[in-house]
């Protein structure tokens, strides 16, 4: 072979595949689908597998589309009588405000709340990111951060424990399984970690709106990564995190389609 056709883009490709030693690099980051919630009777749920409980660090990290009118969404966990670990929006309650909600044990209601003016994404895609540090010195103090940005924190009053109770029951994503108040939005690359990210890991994990793969921060404390790339009639959410559960869809039904590209 004369050199001279080694050069170009196919030549390359054939130097790389020839010196390859293991499985081929992972694609490129992209969206991909998201899963378009009807805002009538459509939730993800899981079984009961352990996530939040005895938890005192958390991080949750979601891309949501909320539509300009009468958009809500939640994920998290919610048992009787009160124990709470949830990121919603709600229309109908509490003046729809953005709500991170973490409560431990019956009148312990006790919440950070989010005025619109600090969300005010509608109709367009938004990155989300709630830290829970629960462990001292920062007692039970909930972080919120909006497209890479930090808002702020509130610490929690009354105090609940720094320890998350057993609510992996009630886990779902697009409701509350004790009180449905379905969502109406898209939402896009869940990740889960038992720790923090840091205010520099959540930015790249922003990466300007680009979005970045969540397995390429703290992997090891990443338990849940659900991509959120099905298609069709599929009623499986995949997990790709280290736990491996996955979710099943409730109430999704076609047309329209409810796999939706995450444009
Ligand atoms: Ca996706
Ligand atoms: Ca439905």
């Amino acid at each position: 072979m004369p050199f001279f056709s080694a050069l170009g883009i196919s030549a390359l490709n054939i130097v790389r595949n020839e010196g390859a030693s293991g499985p081929p690099p992972p694609a490129g980051f992209s969206f991909g689908n998201a899963l378009k919630f009807d805002g009538v009777n459509d939730y993800v749920g899981f079984p009961d597998e352990p996530l939040f409980e005895g938890r005192t660090t958390l991080t949750m990290s979601l891309w949501v589309n909320i539509p300009l009118v009468g958009g809500d969404f939640q994920i998290g966990s919610r048992t009787s009588p009160n124990d709470i670990f949830a990121l919603f929006r709600n229309s109908s309650n509490s003046n729809g405000l953005l709500i991170i909600n973490r409560a431990s044990g019956s009148g312990a209601s006790s919440y950070q709340t989010y005025d619109s003016t600090k969300f005010d994404l509608y109709g367009e895609w938004a990155h989300l990111v709630v830290v829970f540090e629960g462990a001292n010195p920062f007692q039970t103090r909930l972080k919120l951060y909006i497209n890479g940005v930090y808002t702020g924190y509130n610490y929690i009053a009354p105090q609940p424990s720094t320890v998350m109770g057993d609510i992996d029951g009630n886990f779902a994503i697009g409701a509350f399984t004790t009180s449905p108040n379905y969502t109406n939005a898209e939402i896009d690359e869940v990740g889960i970690w038992h720790g923090i990210l840091s205010d520099e890991e959540i930015v790249s994990l922003y990466n300007e709106g680009n979005g970045d793969f969540a397995t390429n921060y703290q992997p090891e404390n990443l338990k849940r990564y659900y991509r959120f790339n099905g298609s069709g009639s599929d009623t499986t959410l995949i997990d790709e995190g280290l736990d491996g559960v996955d979710g099943t869809l409730n109430g999704f039904t076609r047309p329209p389609e409810y796999w939706v590209a995450h444009e």
